[in-house]
């Protein structure tokens, strides 16, 4: 084995198209905290690869360590990898981290040695030193002391045994270095935003965590504290998206416009320094009034993500939403008002609610000036309330989301009915 860490997106496009394609962030963090410590660092971002040349390339490399990046939707895949890696590089350890893994450890052991969860970047990297400069694998996982790597999740020969993840500080934050984009095949990834006759945008994190309790969000990662990253360090990442030849920002966090006075002061600054790039981010609906919406467009801002969920206040509150249907349309039109375009998430067939309140989400999304729009079934995402209310899926169930409209539990809903509803809503919006 050669003294080097493998990272793995086990995202491979040709098996689910998907018009939003970013360099993966969560990688670029782990690369540039493994490089802090001197390590030789390899990503594999299987975007535009196929299994095969994907498996053959992370062989080739003979790492001491594998790290594969994987939210809800790439467990099938980061499953058949892992599983052939295990067979061509057996003195490697296997890691896996992200979203799902930090909700559902225990689901991974069959092929990975252990789990990080949560914000792991920082532990992550000092994990693989400390083994790198170890000599044997089994002694080394034997010997861990879990305490000294928060997040980690083990399988020994006495049961699981994992410590529990850690939120960073936002002092702690402001003191990782910036994400290390240089990986990626950004000229792949902008002939596919030009292909699809979009701006080429890559992703980026500026707030982290949300304190608000949506029945159906999962907050695997980034947990309920919301912490903001010094702007200083943002717009030099900002500079580096850029310098990549990146045209728009699509800023990932869980609600950018939680806090209006540091949103303002993000746009003031950011038309201060001259930086100048477009924008789009998500947002909450209630909160967000006409003066910062109109600095936000000064800015750049050209598209906000709304969840507004349901056209009925009582859909809403069983969501969990501390929103009313009132401050969706409100939202709508002081965003639109002010020239940004406003695209909106929709919900249908919630537990518990009607057919009745189903056919006001149609028409409150036909009635909207949205540019776009997205009506799914509810996803009951692992470590959701919606999760432990409606699913009880065992760990051989495959996480592949097959469709946006079919679900992933046995629902009160006509599915049939419902999917004819989103197909007529979704045509008569494109008619528009
Ligand atoms: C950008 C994004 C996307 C992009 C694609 C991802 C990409 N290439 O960038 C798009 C828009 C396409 C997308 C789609 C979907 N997404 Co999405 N997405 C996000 C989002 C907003 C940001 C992801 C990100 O870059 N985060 C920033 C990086 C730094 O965080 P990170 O990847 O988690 O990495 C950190 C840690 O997890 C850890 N880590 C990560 N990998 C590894 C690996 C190892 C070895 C270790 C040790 C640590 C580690 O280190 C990092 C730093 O601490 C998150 C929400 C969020 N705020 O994170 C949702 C999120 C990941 N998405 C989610 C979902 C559900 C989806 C969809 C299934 C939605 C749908 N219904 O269609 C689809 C699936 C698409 C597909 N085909 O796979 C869920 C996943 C839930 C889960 N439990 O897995 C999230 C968490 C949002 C949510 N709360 O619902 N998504």
């Amino acid at each position: 084995m050669e003294k080097r860490v493998v990272l793995v997106y086990p995202y491979f496009r040709y098996k689910d198209p998907v018009s939003k394609l970013f360099p993966p962030l969560g990688i670029a963090y782990l690369a540039s905290q493994l490089k802090e410590y001197s390590i030789d660092v390899y990503v594999i971002d299987c975007t535009f690869e196929t299994i095969d040349t994907a498996v053959e390339k992370i062989v080739s490399l003979k790492p001491a360590i594998i790290g594969m990046s994987i939210m809800v939707s790439l467990s099938r895949s980061s499953f058949d990898i892992a599983a052939q890696l295990q067979a061509s590089l057996p003195d490697t350890i296997l890691v896996a981290g992200g979203a799902l893994p930090s909700v559902y450890p225990d689901h991974y052991f069959r092929h990975f040695d252990l789990v990080f969860q949560g914000e792991s970047d920082l532990i992550f990297s000092r994990f693989c030193r400390d083994y790198l400069n170890s000599s044997d694998k089994i002694d080394f996982l034997n010997r861990i002391d879990i305490h000294d790597y928060p997040g980690i999740c083990i399988n020994t020969s006495k049961g699981i045994i994992s410590s529990p993840a850690v939120h960073h500080d936002s002092n702690i934050l402001d003191t990782l270095p910036r994400p290390d984009r240089s990986f990626f095949p950004h000229d792949l990834y902008q002939l596919h935003w030009h292909n699809s006759h979009q701006t080429p945008q890559a992703s980026i994190m500026v707030t982290r965590g949300c304190p608000l309790t949506c029945d159906f969000c999962s907050k695997p990662v980034w947990g309920s504290v919301y912490r903001k990253l010094d702007l200083d360090n943002v717009f030099l990442e900002i500079d580096d998206i850029i310098d990549y030849g990146y045209e728009r920002l699509w800023i990932a966090d869980d609600s950018f416009t939680l806090d209006l006075y540091y949103l303002r002061e993000f746009c003031q600054q950011k038309l201060s320094r001259g930086i100048n790039i477009e924008w789009t981010c998500l947002s909450r609906t209630r909160g967000i009034d006409k003066e910062t919406v109109d600095l936000m467009k000064e800015a750049g801002c050209e598209k906000v993500y709304l969840g507004l969920e349901s056209g009925s206040d009582e859909t809403l509150r069983l969501m969990g939403k501390k929103s009313t249907v009132q401050d969706g349309i409100d939202a709508v039109k002081v965003l639109t008002q002010a020239g940004i375009s406003a695209a909106g998430f929709f919900i249908v067939g919630y537990p518990g609610e009607t057919v009745g309140s189903i056919e006001k989400t149609f028409s409150l999304a036909l009635s909207l000036p949205l540019e776009e729009l997205s009506i799914n079934v509810p996803l009951p995402l692992p470590g959701s309330a919606l999760y432990s209310k409606v699913c009880h899926l065992n760990s051989d169930e495959d996480w592949e989301i097959a469709s946006a409209a079919s679900f992933v539990y046995k629902s009160e809903h006509n599915q049939d009915w419902l999917k004819k509803r989103i197909k007529e809503t979704l045509a008569s919006f494109k008619e528009r």
